[in-house]
């Protein structure tokens, strides 16, 4: 949101020199702070930083150098010269911004899947969760802990059919999950048909596969999420539709805490 209104950032100038040799003070340097995972782009899409790591410093535009005054150039029979040289102006570019969250875990699905819901039962952050599509509007970030390690989860804005080509929130947001080990796709079971729950998966997977087909091949843990709503019996269909079509899924419901502790493994194993 920083650089969202405000688009043009200039440090100070240094000071100007003065008598007695007194050289002027340098300018404060103007330091844009991006959180981390931010990549800086010239003017032409070339990555010149990619900034992972706290406290990593990238300088973008070199402030000019100071002129020399006139004292340097002083000589036997000139002692005070009325040339001096002017200071050289400083770098002047253009860049673009881009933040790739770095997450482990990527939580996808269409809207309503009941990723934020996810995410609030395995962590403990706290997203807006609510029974209309788009209730996330920004991804969420969530840390899953172990004993002996912590893995970091993003739950990005549902996405929708178009997506990779810019339709509703989702491409905005697929960056996000494009440095994540893991995905965790989720599909609401709620359309109750077999078929269905399918045509949601196979709409999410094309449109990760349109957006960037390293993204298709990434691990995926596919969650039929809303297992509550259902008999067994009728869970146990559309599970084996999935695994008929060589997708192997696992049930759960975010709601009653079902298949939580099966999909947690899947999730240390998956990014392990
Ligand atoms: N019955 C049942 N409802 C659930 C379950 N998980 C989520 N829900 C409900 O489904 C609705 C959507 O949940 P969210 O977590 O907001 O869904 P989302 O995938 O984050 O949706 P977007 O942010 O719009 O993409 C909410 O009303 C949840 O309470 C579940 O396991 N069982
Ligand atoms: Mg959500």
């Amino acid at each position: 949101m920083d650089f969202k209104f405000r688009h043009v950032f200039k440090a100070k100038n240094g000071m100007h020199g003065g008598g007695k040799r007194c050289f002027g003070i340098k300018g404060p340097d103007m330091v844009l702070p991006v959180p981390c995972g931010t990549i800086v782009y010239d003017e032409s899409h070339n990555i010149l930083a990619d900034l992972c790591q706290e406290g990593e410093v990238y300088i973008v535009a070199q402030g000019g150098k100071g002129g020399l005054g006139n004292q340097h150039f002083a000589t036997s029979v000139n002692q005070a010269p009325r040339y001096s040289q002017p200071g050289l102006p400083g770098h002047v570019c253009e860049i673009t911004l881009e933040l790739r969250l770095l997450a482990e875990v990527g939580l996808i699905g269409l809207p309503n899947a009941g990723k934020s819901t996810l995410l609030k039962v395995l962590t403990r952050a706290n997203p807006k969760i609510a029974p209309y599509p788009f209730t996330t509007l920004f991804p969420n970030l969530g840390v899953l802990k172990f004993i002996d390690r912590e893995i970091v989860l993003a739950d990005i804005p549902g996405l929708v059919e178009g997506a990779s080509e810019g339709v509703g929130l989702g491409h905005e947001f697929l960056r996000h999950v494009e440095r994540t080990k893991l995905l965790v796709h989720m599909i609401s079971v709620e359309p109750l048909s077999a078929d269905m729950c399918w045509d949601h998966y196979e709409t999410i997977s094309e449109e990760l596969r349109k957006h960037n087909p390293d993204l298709a091949t990434r691990p995926t843990v596919v969650v039929l999420n809303k297992l509550d709503i259902l008999t067994g019996e009728e869970m146990a269909t559309i599970l084996g539709h999935f695994v008929s079509r060589g997708v192997p899924a696992i049930a759960i419901s975010a709601v009653t805490g079902a298949g939580i502790g099966e999909l947690i493994s899947l999730i240390q194993k998956g990014v392990d």
